[in-house]
């Protein structure tokens, strides 16, 4: 993309109504616009992003054997009605009347509506196990949204839903799942902890929601510090091993880890003291496994083995898709702007053009955008007459990983500068070698 043809509209000034950092850079990068309160228009980059973790999500999820699908954002309040949450819900449900004067409502969560079509549809056991998901927007009419995407009223959650015939098969996927989040995580450059929570208004009893650490984390956390040594990393995992899966889920969760809804001081006292932390994160997931909660409520059941009538086992998990880019940024950022990871970057690198308008300089920008563009990378090339100070600011703010630095006086010893935006530093190389460093990084072949 060339910035001279893109819509990137970055702020000088920073905006007073953000009060923590991830939400001053997304709109100073021109990733977001408020439409109203917590709810928010996509700009293109921002737009960009949003689609890389989505991907990742989805490339996870289907990795583990769950199946994506797509449910509507508006649902009948009978479902609910049903399944008793219509009442329950509260203030948080944005509830709509239709013009035939029918109770719609915007959804908060699927299970009502995922069960419902999982009783339209199954009716053995032996079409189990299955585990549906989707990613599409929400709407929880939150007291107090705040903080950007990270409580906006609408938001974007990929959600899914186990369905098992006994409880042993729904813990697996339970387990699964906490597997494929750690993966998701890790390739978003974060590391997000599993903490024992409360089931609130989803569920049950046994939950573990992700938190990923931060001063501006809304959530009140207590975790044994060994915790933060534990990294998933590239391992194999056979998604239907049970022994494999639940190895994870005993590595990960065995130290003490859990959010304030949960937490025993008690227990947390029999950590070593240097090793108690009581800090704060920010929540990026859940899972949560609750029995024949909905399938009792809405008689979801299957035939069993034994021909009988047996309520299905079912699990919730949900990955907050939007909240993410706060999270990240606010795990990932200097004083200057965005430090994002290469996994969700919105370009893989900037070229930085010191003089536009100069024949040699705009050949070699041009040679090297192309050169990037054809294996398969998307680099955005600042072809504005702005000056070098400016180019620079507006690099470092949307926090591209890599750049290019491309300017006569190198040029003439056939040299540009490759910049990492994490640690500052800079490299003189043929372009040629530039692009091929980039390449690597990206694990792409020249
Ligand atoms: C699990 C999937 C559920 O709703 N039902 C379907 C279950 N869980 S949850 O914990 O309530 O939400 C899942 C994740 O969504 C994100 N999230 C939000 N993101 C932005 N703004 C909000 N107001 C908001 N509310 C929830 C969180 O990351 C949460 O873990």
């Amino acid at each position: 993309m060339r910035l001279s043809r893109y819509f990137l509209p970055v702020l000088k000034e920073t905006p007073s109504e953000a009060q923590i950092v991830s939400h001053r850079y997304m709109l100073r990068a021109g990733m977001i616009k408020q439409a109203s309160a917590g709810i928010y228009s996509w700009l293109p980059l921002g737009y960009k992003v949003l689609k890389r973790i989505e991907q990742i999500v989805h490339d996870e999820q289907v990795r583990a054997g769950h199946i994506p699908m797509l449910m509507p954002t508006l649902q009948s309040a009978d479902l609910w009605r049903e399944s008793g949450r219509y009442d329950d819900y509260g203030q948080e449900m944005l509830r709509i009347k239709d013009r035939h004067d029918r109770d719609m409502l915007y959804g908060p969560t699927n299970e009502e509506l995922i069960t419902d079509i999982f009783r339209s549809h199954v009716s053995s056991y032996k079409d189990l196990p299955l585990t549906l998901y989707h990613i599409q927007w929400k709407f929880r009419d939150e007291i107090r949204p705040r903080f950007g995407v990270m409580r906006g009223r609408e938001f974007l959650m990929k959600d899914g839903y186990n369905f098992d015939l006994t409880k042993e098969d729904a813990l697996h996927a339970y387990n699964r799942h906490l597997v494929s989040y750690l993966r998701s995580y890790e390739r978003m450059g974060l590391q997000a902890i599993p903490m024992r929570a409360d089931g609130g208004p989803i569920g049950g009893d046994y939950t573990h929601e992700f938190l990923v650490l931060a001063e501006t984390g809304e959530s009140e956390v207590f975790y044994d510090s060994e915790i933060t040594d534990l990294k998933f990393g590239d391992r194999a995992i056979d998604y239907d091993s049970v022994e494999q899966c639940q190895a994870v889920l005993e590595e990960f969760t065995s130290r003490y880890a859990r959010t304030d809804e949960t937490h025993d001081e008690a227990l947390f006292n029999l950590i070593p003291e240097a090793r108690r932390r009581n800090a704060r994160g920010i929540e990026v997931g859940q899972i949560f496994y609750f029995g024949t909660k909905y399938s009792d409520a809405m008689n979801a059941t299957v035939q069993g083995p034994d021909g009988k009538a047996t309520p299905v086992h079912m699990g919730s998990h949900g990955i907050g898709v939007s909240r993410l880019l706060g999270a990240i940024i606010e795990a990932s950022h200097d004083d200057r702007g965005i430090i994002w990871p290469e996994g969700v970057t919105p370009f893989h690198c900037g070229i930085v053009n010191l003089k536009t308008g100069d024949a040699e300089a705009d050949a070699a920008c041009e040679a090297i955008y192309a050169a990037l563009t054809a294996l398969g990378l998307e680099p955005l090339y600042d072809d504005t007459d702005e000056r070098a100070g400016g180019k620079f600011a507006t690099m470092d703010l949307i926090g591209l990983p890599w750049r290019i630095t491309v300017g006569p006086r190198g040029l003439k010893n056939g040299i540009v500068e490759l910049t990492s935006r994490r640690t500052g530093e800079s490299v003189e190389l043929p372009p040629e070698q530039a692009i091929e460093r980039i390449a690597q990084i990206y694990g792409k072949a020249v």
